[in-house]
């Protein structure tokens, strides 16, 4: 059998932490007197932290300073680390751990590829951090998806070129930066809002052992 990277986003893909990242951006917008909805949310996914309060800012038509502006995401992730905090392997999303296992089980690479900056605690927490052969989160890269920097990034460590590289994603940004970068992109989540991608299912659960012989041998 020949060997690819298989290339992980996080939030999304292996556990939801959308959910805990509402809550905490939610508690300062309301603050401010935004209504911040789980639509307002969508708009955060697969997005840095940064970019994400200038958007949450950007619906409230709210000015600030830069010591405003370092105080909420300090306050942000303060509390969103809280969240994290209780996390359990119960919250890995459906069907991510059979992949892991043949993954491993037949000598694949895996890599971590995300915004994130606490995706090695996050990991950790939910008990899969032993799985990474890498990991490529938001304290390695400077440009952010859609620029494939943290794939390709996540493909070299692993000793691999794009073409041999697949990625799993749940966000358009991340799926385009797959696509720019030459790898094979696998979206998870609805067809309708994830377009351009090679492959779609969606949720994990529905990846047959089928389809990933399919992509290891490509
Ligand atoms: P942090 P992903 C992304 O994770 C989230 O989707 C996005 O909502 C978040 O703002 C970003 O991580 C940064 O997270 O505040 O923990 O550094 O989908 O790229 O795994
Ligand atoms: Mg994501």
């Amino acid at each position: 059998m020949k060997q690819k990277a298989f290339i992980f986003d996080l939030d999304g893909v292996i556990v939801d932490t959308a959910k805990y990242h509402y809550l905490a951006w939610k508690k300062i917008a309301n603050r401010l007197g935004i209504d911040f909805t789980h639509e307002h949310n969508e708009l955060l996914k697969g997005v840095s932290r940064v970019r994400s309060l200038e958007i949450i800012l950007g619906l409230g038509n709210i000015q600030a300073t830069n010591e405003e502006k370092e105080s909420w995401l300090t306050e942000k992730n303060t509390d969103y680390l809280n969240y994290i905090n209780a996390m359990q392997a119960d919250e890995i999303l459906d069907g991510v751990l059979p992949v892991l296992d043949w993954l491993k089980a037949n000598d694949q690479l895996i890599s971590l590829g995300s915004a994130s900056k606490n995706a090695r605690p996050i990991l950790e927490k939910v008990g899969i951090l032993h799985y990474f052969d890498a990991i490529v989160d938001g304290n390695d890269v400077t440009n952010a998806k859609p620029d494939p920097e943290v794939f390709l990034r996540a493909a070299q460590l692993l000793g691999k070129s794009p073409a041999d590289s697949i990625v799993f994603e749940d966000s358009m940004a991340g799926v385009e930066a797959a696509n720019i970068g030459g790898m094979t992109s696998v979206s998870i989540g609805d067809p309708a809002i994830l377009q351009g991608a090679h492959y779609n299912f969606g949720s994990f659960a529905e990846i047959t052992i089928q389809f990933l012989e399919t992509l290891v041998n490509k």
